[in-house]
């Protein structure tokens, strides 16, 4: 755990490994709830991320038993209590943490260690992949205390599961274990929770010594692709292919097919 100078616990840890950056929601006793401290460190960490084109896959997981419980209800009762808006964190931070995950220019990994509630099940949905350990799960936990959907869960939930399904765990905010969110196609890989860690970096390393502009381009795709006609997806996929084509990794990989050599992309 990191300190800082003032003795208390940083609630977002950032950190780079090679080309890998590490965002840890880092509230462990209050099983990384979201306050506001925690939403705009998140924020800043994911802007850092995005910004370094040194960092070429994003790893976000939480420290102690849970990923992140959503929003942290211990503050949200006091701005009810006290007549302040608390509504308008959702556009205050919930919407750009969701965009600066989604629209992330390199891979980014769920690495689920627990349970991830509310907002925060949204923010691992909104990754591109969710690896979880066996202890993990999912509690759509929103329509439980009244809400409505937030931070992308009514975007992203549809896109994994079908939208029968997503209405059907919105209505029943229960806890879904892992084999249930593997069969229902909401993450990729179920590993034992002592291999999270060293599995994801593993993961995370790979994808980062990969062609990160294709990664990007390709995501961007399928996104644009999920809410455009077919027309408008040949064009946007029309643009991307000539970004890609343009890369240095491109012409690398094709190099090294003719040369039956292994590729050695930098993300340019
Ligand atoms: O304006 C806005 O804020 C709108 C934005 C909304 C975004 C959202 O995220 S809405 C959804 C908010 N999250 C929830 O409703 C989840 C509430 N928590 C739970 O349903 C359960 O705690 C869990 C399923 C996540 C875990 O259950 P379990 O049995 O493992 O743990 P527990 O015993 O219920 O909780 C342990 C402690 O964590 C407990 O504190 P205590 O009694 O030991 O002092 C509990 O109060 C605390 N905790 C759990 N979730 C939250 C929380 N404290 C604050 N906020 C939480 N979200």
């Amino acid at each position: 755990m990191s300190i800082d100078a003032d003795n208390t616990l940083e609630p977002v840890r950032y950190a780079v490994d090679g080309a890998v950056a590490t965002i840890t929601l880092n509230r462990p006793d209050a099983m990384n709830a979201l306050d506001v401290p925690t939403k705009e460190a998140l924020l800043a960490a994911l802007r850092s991320a995005s910004a370094d084109d040194g960092v070429r896959a994003v790893v976000l997981t939480g420290s102690g038993r849970a990923f992140c419980v959503g929003q942290d209800l211990k503050e949200h009762v006091q701005k009810l209590t006290s007549g302040e808006p608390p509504l308008s964190t959702v556009r205050d931070h919930y919407n750009p943490i969701t965009l600066a995950i989604a629209e992330m220019p390199k891979p980014t990994i769920a690495a689920l260690n627990g349970v991830a509630a509310g907002a925060g099940a949204a923010f691992a949905f909104a990754c591109d992949l969710r690896i979880a350990a066996e202890t993990a799960s999912f509690t759509l936990a929103f329509a439980q205390i009244g809400l409505s959907a937030d931070s992308g869960a009514s975007w992203t939930l549809p896109r994994l599961v079908g939208t029968a399904k997503a209405i059907e765990l919105l209505y029943n905010p229960q806890k879904i274990g892992v084999r249930e969110a593997s069969s229902l196609g909401l993450i990729s890989e179920i590993v034992p929770a002592d291999r999270l860690a060293e599995h994801v970096a593993t993961l995370a390393a790979r994808l980062a010594a990969g062609p990160t502009v294709s990664y990007a381009a390709l995501k961007a795709s399928v996104n644009f692709g999920a809410s455009h006609s077919l027309a408008e997806t040949l064009e946007f996929e029309d643009a991307m292919q000539t970004r890609c084509g343009a890369t240095a990794d491109h012409r690398e990989a094709v190099d090294a097919f003719l040369a039956k050599r292994a590729a050695d992309f930098r993300g340019k």
